[in-house]
């Protein structure tokens, strides 16, 4: 699959942005794999003797070895296949460090906030967690300006773990703008993460792997009624 006698399995579910991170990563290294679509709703005994712990997707099977968690998976990748495509990881200890520090402030941070902004339980906490979206971007905008040093992606020339880490949730990014009218990343608060997005939309890479945004909206409607449903009857 991989090539070199290594075999890739990839246990994911299309619409997740962290199945995403690992769809990229495995894009931008140019290696091939088995995709295995799970029902959620129903997870297979692979998924759940593969992930025993959380239960969830992505898990990224190497030759019967099974790893799990996003960010995990694609720091996996990028040191499995070293041979293979562009390093995603800067080399520099330094440098290695503040992506793996900021890939933690995408997800503990930016997109907690973001959760909390559509499926906050009262107006008022989705309120709270729209500006507190909106204070994480601002930092994200500086991050770049640090990590990028003037070059056009997160990994400088070109992209590495942190464009791979926020990259994946550009396409619900794009959902939002279309449901709800709201673009994240807009030249007034964040300039460079808005010509960013723009760019990192439009590598081959990426759109080989990116879903559907009309299939998003639909797929997001659905979710949002279900949420909604849950809360009424708890
Ligand atoms: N921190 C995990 C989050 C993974 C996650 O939340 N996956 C969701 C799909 S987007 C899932 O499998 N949900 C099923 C469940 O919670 O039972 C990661 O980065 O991989």
């Amino acid at each position: 699959m991989a090539g070199g006698g290594d075999e890739l399995k990839l246990l994911g579910m299309w619409a997740s942005p962290f199945v995403m991170r690992v769809k990229l990563a495995l894009s931008f290294k140019g290696l091939s794999y088995e995709y295995i679509e799970e029902d959620l709703g129903n997870k297979s005994d692979l998924l759940l003797s593969s992930n025993p712990i959380s239960k969830k997707v992505p898990v990224l099977i190497h030759n019967g070895k099974p790893i799990c968690e996003s960010q995990m998976i694609v720091q996996y990748i990028d040191e499995a296949f070293n041979a293979t495509g562009p390093a995603l990881l800067p080399t520099d200890p330094y440098d290695r460090a503040m992506a793996r520090f900021w890939a933690a402030f995408i997800d503990d941070k930016f997109l907690a906030s973001w959760i909390q902004a559509g499926r906050g339980k009262t107006e008022a906490e989705k309120a709270e967690g729209l500006k507190q979206t909106f204070a994480a971007i601002v930092t994200l905008e500086a991050a770049f300006k640090e990590c990028s040093k003037g070059k056009p992606f997160f990994g400088g020339d070109s992209v590495g773990y942190l464009d791979v880490a926020l990259g994946a949730l550009v396409a619900w990014m794009r959902t939002a703008e279309v449901r709800h009218g709201i673009r994240l990343f807009d030249a007034t608060r964040s300039p460079l993460l808005e010509a960013w997005v723009e760019r990192f939309g439009e590598l081959d890479a990426a759109k080989a792997v990116m879903p559907d945004i009309n299939r998003l909206v639909e797929h997001a409607k659905i979710r949002e009624a279900q949420v909604v449903a849950a809360a009424a009857s708890s």
